[in-house]
C-alpha cells in the first residue's frame, strides 16, 4: 500500500509537534510504524493523503455515531457559522441542548457545557469535592477520564497503550488522594470506603470501561456500587463520555438501569465538534458557580458550532430504530469475527456493548484491567497491519474501542467480516 506522503507528512510533523500527532495514541508507534495523514472522510470512510481508502472503526475515537460528515451536521454547522462562531455570551442553542441532554439522561437534573471530557470529569470532582468537603476519591484502574492531574493513576487509553503506570508530571501531594481499586470488584471499593470513613469525596468509573478496549460491567456490579456509595455519602460519578448516547439514548445509565449522582459527557454530543459537559442532583449541581462557591468557566464553553453539531446529532438518534440498527449491524460483525477466530483456533476474549467492540489477543477472562493486560500486543500488532493492508481502519492500540456507526452498511460489514477472516487465517 502506498504511503509515501503520509510518511513525508509525519517526518514533518515531528519536528514541530512532539510525536508528530497532538494526542499520543493516534502516533502508530506501538503498532510500530507512522500513522496515516488523513485528508477527508464521508459516510463509513476515510482517505488518507496518498489516496487509500478505509473502512473507518475509529470513528473520531467515537464522536461519529452518524459517520463522517453527515450532510445534516454539516448543513447545521455551516448555517451556524454564517452568524458568528462565538460570542462569549449564553444563546438559546446552549439552553436547547441541555434540555435535550436533562430529558435524556437519567441522573441529569441540570448541566454544565465545557469543552472537552478532561474538562468535565475535572470540573466533576472539583464539585463533588466541594459539596461534600471531602479530598479523597476512588478511581478504577484502566478507566480514563483525560488528562487530569489526579486521575491518571493506573488510566486507560493512551496510557496504558504506552505501557505507563502513571504519568510524569503529576506531584505525589497531588496523586496522593486518588485511591485505585479494580473493576467489577465492589467489595473492593466498600472496603476502601470503610478504611477512609468520612474522607472520600467520590468514585469515578466508566460504567462500560471504554479506554482499555471494552470491559463491561458484571451483573449487579453498577447497582452494589450505588447502594455503597449512597449509604457512605460519596457522590458517585458516571463517566459516559464514550457510552452516553452510544450504547443508548440515556447512556449506560438507562441501559444498565442505574442512575449515579453525576454523569459526564462528551465525544457525541458534540456531534464531531469540541464539546464536554457535567451534569447531575439539582442539588449538587447548585454549588457550582455563580450560584454556589465551586468555580468553573470557558470562553468557548457552549460555542454555537459545537452545540449546533451536538444538537443535530441528538436528534438524529432520538429517531426509532436507531439504536437497534447499531446493535444489529455491531453483533453481526462481532459474530462474524467469532467465527473466524473460532475455526482456526486462535485464543481471543470477544467483547461488545451495542456498537462498541473489541476483540482480546487472550486466553484470559477479561473484566478487568489486568485481564487486558494480558492480551498479547505483538499479535494485535499482526491483526491491526493485516486489515489496514484490507482498508480496514481500526484504533492501533490493543487498549481502545472500535466503534460501528450508522452509516456502516452491511456491505461495509460483510466486507469487514471477509478482510478479517483471511487476516486471522494468518496469524
Ligand atoms: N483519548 C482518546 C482515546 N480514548 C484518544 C483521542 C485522540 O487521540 O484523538
Amino acid at each position: 500500500m502506498e504511503c509515501s506522503k503520509s510518511l513525508s507528512e509525519w517526518n514533518n510533523s515531528q519536528k514541530y509537534i512532539p510525536g508528530g500527532v497532538n494526542s499520543p495514541v493516534r502516533n502508530f508507534s506501538k503498532v510500530g510504524e507512522h500513522p496515516r495523514f488523513i485528508d477527508h472522510a464521508n459516510g463509513s470512510r476515510i482517505f488518507d493523503v496518498d489516496g487509500n481508502e478505509y473502512i473507518d472503526y475509529v470513528a473520531s475515537w467515537g464522536p461519529l455515531v452518524l459517520g463522517h460528515s453527515h450532510p445534516k451536521v454539516i448543513q447545521a454547522i455551516t448555517d451556524v457559522a454564517s452568524r458568528g462562531t462565538s460570542f462569549g455570551a449564553p444563546t438559546p442553542l446552549e439552553t436547547e441542548l441541555a434540555e435535550i441532554i436533562v430529558n435524556a439522561v437519567p441522573s441529569i437534573d441540570q448541566v454544565r457545557l465545557v469543552n472537552s471530557g478532561t474538562e468535565a470529569s475535572m470540573s466533576a470532582i472539583r464539585l463533588a469535592r466541594g459539596y461534600t468537603g471531602r479530598d479523597k476519591i476512588i478511581k478504577i484502574d484502566g478507566c480514563y477520564h483525560g488528562h487530569v492531574d489526579y486521575l491518571l493513576a493506573k488510566a486507560g487509553s493512551g496510557v496504558a497503550t504506552f505501557g505507563l503506570s502513571d504519568s510524569g508530571g503529576v506531584p505525589e501531594d497531588i496523586a496522593r488522594n486518588t485511591l485505585t481499586v479494580p473493576f467489577n470488584n465492589a467489595e473492593a471499593v466498600k472496603s476502601t470506603i470503610e478504611a477512609n470513613a468520612d474522607e472520600i469525596a467520590c468514585l469515578i468509573l466508566e460504567p462500560i470501561m471504554g479506554n482499555m478496549g471494552i470491559i463491561p460491567p458484571n451483573d449487579g456490579y453498577l447497582s452494589e456500587l450505588r447502594d455503597i456509595t449512597e449509604q457512605s455519602g460519596v457522590v458517585l460519578i458516571f463517566d459516559e463520555v464514550i457510552t452516553g448516547f452510544r450504547v443508548a439514548y440515556g447512556g449506560a445509565q438507562s441501559y444498565y438501569n442505574v442512575t449515579p449522582d453525576m454523569t459526564c459527557l462528551g465525544k457525541i454530543i458534540g456531534g464531531g465538534l469540541p464539546v464536554g459537559a457535567y451534569g447531575g442532583k439539582k442539588e449538587i449541581m447548585s454549588c457550582v458557580a455563580p450560584v454556589g462557591d465551586v468555580y468553573q468557566a470557558g470562553t468557548l464553553s457552549g460555542n454555537p458550532l459545537a452545540v449546533t453539531a451536538g444538537i443535530t446529532t441528538l436528534n438524529i438518534l432520538s429517531e426509532p430504530g436507531v439504536y437497534e440498527q447499531l446493535e444489529t449491524n455491531t453483533a453481526k460483525l462481532a459474530a462474524g469475527l467469532a467465527e473466524a477466530t473460532k475455526k482456526n483456533g486462535i485464543d481471543v476474549w470477544h467483547s461488545r456493548v451495542g456498537s462498541m467492540l473489541m476483540l482480546y489477543f487472550t486466553s484470559e477472562t477479561v473484566m478487568d484491567a489486568d485481564g487486558a493486560r494480558t492480551a498479547d500486543t505483538d499479535r494485535f500488532r499482526e491483526y491491526f497491519w493485516g486489515l489496514l493492508e484490507k482498508g480496514i481502519y481500526i484504533a492501533p492500540s490493543q487498549f481502545e474501542a472500535g466503534f460501528v456507526s450508522l452509516v456502516h452498511s452491511e456491505e461495509d460489514i460483510q466486507n469487514t467480516i471477509e478482510a478479517a477472516t483471511e487476516v486471522i487465517s494468518h496469524l
